[in-house]
């Protein structure tokens, strides 16, 4: 839904809601009531139950509430609570870098390639470096999709290849020009100690080093990714959580014509 259709069903639906001081509610509008969970490095207890309100208090939360709370193991208590948010946002004045394209369905998408590219689209997509993670570019790629999404590899005009995890960058980059790909999707899901930054940044400048950047659409997602973050990093576009192979499909296809038309 976008913003401004949100603001007006809104506004219609409580007329004190400023959308220039956001802030969450659970029963009425401004009241501020927000869940929020964590865990303490102290046993469970009183003296524990009284660290997290006073951490919460200090978060900037009202009426802390503890509503749940367990030891996990010996000296790590783990806590729900609730608490009344004091903070607003001003979500007028929110700007968020987006993927340029139209996500159209699988048929449109092949309908495009076929009047627009004549030929399959080749792509390889991987999980790359140390990441172990495959249910992401599965998501993307795999015939059966997710989420009634179907992936790349039920496309008529995708030829999709993926390599699963744990790929290292040079092991992709060959493969990529063995197959000649138009597009690599790299998935990046562990972002510890920033090890996705160094991967993305490494596999781009293995690409330049090979004079392959520009030949191939560059596209990273997983569910820290940004738009943002990947022009930054050099990549043509970034995907993050709640995207799909529509999404991405699309965006390959539309970028490639636009290329074609330079
Ligand atoms: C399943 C899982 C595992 C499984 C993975 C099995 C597998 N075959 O993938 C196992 C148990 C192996 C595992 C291991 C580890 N995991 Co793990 N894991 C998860 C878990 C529970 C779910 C991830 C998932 O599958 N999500 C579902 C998919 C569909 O969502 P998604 O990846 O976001 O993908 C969507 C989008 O992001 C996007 N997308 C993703 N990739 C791409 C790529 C492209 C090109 C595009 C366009 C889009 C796109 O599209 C998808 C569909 O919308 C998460 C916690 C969580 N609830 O998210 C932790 C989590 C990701 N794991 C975590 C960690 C730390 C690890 C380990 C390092 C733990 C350890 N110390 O050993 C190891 C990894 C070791 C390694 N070398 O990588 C952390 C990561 C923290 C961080 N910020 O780095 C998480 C967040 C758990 C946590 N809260 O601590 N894990």
């Amino acid at each position: 839904m976008s913003g401004g259709l949100y603001s007006m069903e809104s506004k219609e639906f409580d007329k004190t809601l400023d959308l220039k001081q956001v802030k969450p509610y659970g029963d009425t509008m401004n009241d501020g009531k927000t869940q929020i969970s964590f865990t303490l490095p102290v046993p469970a207890g009183n003296e524990a139950v009284e660290a997290a309100k006073q951490l919460l208090k200090k978060m900037g939360f009202e009426n802390p509430l503890v509503v749940f709370y367990k030891e996990l193991t010996p000296g790590y208590t783990f806590f729900n609570c609730y608490g009344s948010c004091t903070h607003t946002v001003d979500f007028t004045a929110i700007h968020v870098p987006k993927v340029e394209s139209t996500t159209w369905s699988m048929d449109e998408t092949d309908q495009y390639i076929k009047e627009n590219i004549g030929r399959p689209i080749v792509v390889l997509g991987a999980s790359t470096g140390t990441d172990a993670h495959t249910v992401g570019i599965d998501a993307i790629m795999n015939m059966k999709g997710y989420a009634g999404h179907y992936g790349l590899e039920r496309y008529e005009m995708f030829d999709a290849l993926n390599m699963g995890s744990q790929v290292l960058n040079e092991d992709f980059i060959a493969k990529a020009i063995e197959l000649k790909a138009d597009a690599l999707l790299v998935s990046q899901t562990v972002t510890q100690k920033d090890v996705h930054i160094k991967n993305m940044v490494e596999l781009v400048e293995m690409l330049e080093a090979e004079g392959l950047r520009d030949k191939v659409i560059l596209v990273c997602g997983g569910p820290r990714i940004t738009h943002e973050l990947a022009k930054e990093l050099g990549y043509d576009a970034g995907f993050g959580m709640n995207s799909y192979a529509d999404d991405v499909a699309s965006f390959i296809a539309q970028e490639m014509v636009k290329r074609k038309k330079k």
